[in-house]
């Protein structure tokens, strides 16, 4: 009982601990007071090892994106056996291989507010064709400064960053629809909008009547995916906190869960919890489309980057956006409602055909389930119950399809097998919960440790999940691994969920705090992925592409030094004439073309931090140099037996000396010396 008290204690700020504890008599599943215990007795059966068991030397069945939290990163992880394959940078400076460092991607990171080289990273969202992920792009958002980025699946590189104007928090995001038409995006933070795509200095005082939301349409290119802000629409002010798509028949709409539909504008933790119902809100988005291009949208200033990479030049560039198109929904009739919903929601789920949506109700102690068909019904019935800034209101009743009872406590959110279940996240009670879609009964139960948030299972949010195994991400780790001092990874456990009863699998530690996940069939990926970078494609204004064309070249206070690596050395290696407070710019191409050849770059002082060249592709090191004498550099990428060799030095001179450029290449005659460009 201890355990759940701090469990408790620990999820105050979520769930408050006087209504968790108000919420259920029995609290069920709780996970006692030690969870090895619990593990050993009832969870694991003895084949579980088998059944993640994948050999040395062998692949596993799925590739999975974890979300890295408060890391900015995305985790790439085998399933079933949770080996960590990759991680990936994307709002974040990675110093392991100099994304958000180097002068090629440093672009990728700004924004109004000027270089953001972090963000608190949350939802992992797969392409999808005809509502089935596609394995071409992943999309994720920047919850802290309002941003959407693309990761190409072919390089699991970070391609595009996209900033949200008229957004503070970017929570509900990004949901694509079923063929990518759009990424939505919505605001989790409602704020008083000046109208020039940022906030006004406004006093909280006005909260009520000046706060507003927005949701974003991102349009995506079908071949290469880039995204184009195509419009907004501006919502009550509410916070936004999930959305999905969605499907079959409700291929058009999008559901957003809402809290502080009260608007209370101080201590929320008991302001947000007054109503006893918030909204679903339901959107539809083709209808949106459809007025924003007949010319319903309106026109704003606004202010925001949209940072993209270049394939061949690997060069991000920054574009500057001054306008926005946005709606208002009480112009635009039929394209928004809302769903009276038990309050302050967590995530919103729709089924695999398209007709239930589920809302997880944190604070309460049932889970209902909407129905899309009696939605469409209550449309054509105008059976509403009032409105909110002429937005219709449905009645709770008719919208209902059934409430599953008793599920357990905090249910956060809700996943599908595609063989008629779902399976809840019960936060407070600690456990996953499964029950049936054809009878709203529960069916099953399996204690987790601990606390768990979002669950997975792959496929489980597209027309056909691919209903195997589950992972559920859990907040709290405490007694699952080896101690490691006040800060524990964070625990993922996989679930069997092939069988009538939930079976556990295995734990992993996870980076950071994962918050959702999707999860992909390999072949659908591993076919794609890209080996190396042609050297012959390599379209960077200062790449080398052979030893003999390498220079060093002074301009005013910049030396360029444009040089090559390969196994196992750097053209040129020792460098002479470069002055203290000089830019020095180490432009490096690494000539290998061969699979998982990367080279490093280093130098000793510099203030940013290495750069990893793949092969084919020209990175730039930044460096200033503050004091005269001798500074080595070399590879850091152990590439080859003389990887420790790879190496050279730089001489630094006094400001205004007057030793030439020059350097040399391992060639017998050292290069001479000239005042203006060098090459051999
Ligand atoms: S949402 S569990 Cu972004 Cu639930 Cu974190
Ligand atoms: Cu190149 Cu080590």
């Amino acid at each position: 009982m201890e355990n759940l008290i701090n469990q408790l204690k620990k999820s105050a700020p979520k769930v408050t601990l006087l209504m968790a504890l108000a919420a259920g008599a029995a609290l069920q599943a709780c996970s006692g007071d030690s969870g090895k215990a619990n593990a050993k007795d009832d969870a694991v059966s003895s084949d579980a090892a088998s059944a993640v068991y994948v050999a040395p030397g062998e692949h596993d069945e799925l590739y999975s994106f974890l979300s890295g939290g408060f890391n900015g990163q995305v985790s790439v992880y085998g399933i079933p056996s949770g080996r960590l394959l990759k991680i990936i940078p994307v709002f974040t400076q990675f110093a392991e291989n100099g994304y958000g460092y180097n002068e090629e991607s440093k672009a990728m990171l700004q924004t109004s507010h000027g270089f953001v080289p972090w963000d608190d990273l949350h939802h992992p969202k797969l392409s999808r064709a005809d509502g089935m992920a596609d394995g071409r792009w992943l999309f994720v958002n920047g919850n802290n400064t309002p941003r959407v980025a693309r990761v190409d699946l072919k390089t699991f590189e970070t391609v595009e960053i996209m900033e949200i104007p008229n957004s503070a928090g970017n929570h509900c995001s990004p949901y694509p629809t079923n063929n990518n038409e759009y990424v939505l995006a919505g605001t989790r933070f409602s704020v008083p909008l000046d109208m020039k795509g940022g906030t006004a200095d406004v006093s909280m005082a006005e909260y009520k009547d000046k706060f507003r939301g927005s949701i974003s349409f991102i349009k995506v290119d079908k071949e290469h995916g880039d995204m184009e802000l195509d419009f907004q629409i501006l919502v009550p002010g509410f916070d936004y906190d999930l959305a999905n798509g969605g499907k079959g028949p409700s291929n058009d709409w999008v559901f957003f869960t809402t809290y502080n539909t009260e608007k209370s504008g101080t201590l929320k933790e008991l302001g947000a919890s007054q109503n006893d119902r918030d909204y679903l809100a339901a959107i539809n988005w083709k209808l949106a489309a459809k007025y924003a291009a007949e010319g319903k949208a309106k026109e704003m200033p606004a202010n925001y980057y949209h940072n993209k990479m270049d394939h061949n030049s690997h060069i991000a560039k920054s574009t500057v956006k001054k306008t926005v198109r946005y709606l208002l929904p009480e112009d635009c009739p039929g394209m928004m409602y809302l769903i009276p919903a038990p309050k302050s929601p967590h995530g919103i789920d729709v089924d695999p055909t398209g007709e239930y949506m589920v809302v997880n109700g944190k604070l309460a102690s049932s889970l209902p389930v909407f129905s899309f068909s009696k939605m469409m019904k209550a449309i054509e019935n105008k059976d509403f119950d009032g409105e909110v800034n002429g937005i219709p209101v449905f009645k709770y009743e008719s919208i209902l399809q059934a409430e599953v009872k008793e599920p357990g406590l905090g249910p956060l959110h809700t996943e599908f097998d595609g063989k008629g279940n779902a399976y809840s996240t019960m936060f407070v009670s600690s456990e996953v919960v499964k029950w049936s879609l054809k009878d709203f009964q529960v069916k099953d139960r399996m204690p987790v440790y601990y606390s768990p948030g979002h669950l997975m299972i792959p496929g489980g949010d597209t027309r056909e999940p691919y209903g195997k195994y589950m992972v559920v991400m859990n907040k709290i780790t405490k007694d699952r691994f080896l101690p490691t001092g006040p800060e524990l990874m964070h625990s993922a456990q996989l679930i069997d969920i092939s069988g009538e009863k939930m079976k556990m699998l295995l734990d992993f530690p996870t980076v950071a705090e994962p918050h959702y996940a999707q999860a992909i069939r390999a072949d659908l990926v591993a076919p794609n992925s890209v080996k190396f970078f042609k050297l012959d494609e390599n379209t960077h204004p200062d790449a080398v592409k052979n030893e003999k064309d390498v220079s060093v070249t002074r301009k005013g206070r910049t030396v360029k030094i444009n040089m090559t690596s390969i196994r196992s050395h750097f053209t040129p290696d020792n460098i002479e004439g470069v002055q203290v407070g000089d830019t020095v710019l180490f432009h490096v191409t690494n000539l290998e073309q061969d699979w998982d050849v990367p080279h490093g770059f280093a130098i000793m002082g510099a203030n940013n931090a290495e750069t990893l060249i793949m092969p084919g592709a020209t990175q730039t090191l930044r460096w200033v140099p503050k004091q005269t004498g001798i500074f080595p550099f070399y590879c850091t990428d152990f590439c080859s037996a003389l990887h420790q060799e790879m190496q050279g030095y730089v001489r630094v001179s006094p400001r205004g000396s007057s030793v030439p450029i020059s350097f040399s290449t391992g060639a017998k005659k050292p290069v001479p010396p000239t005042t203006a460009a060098v090459s051999k």
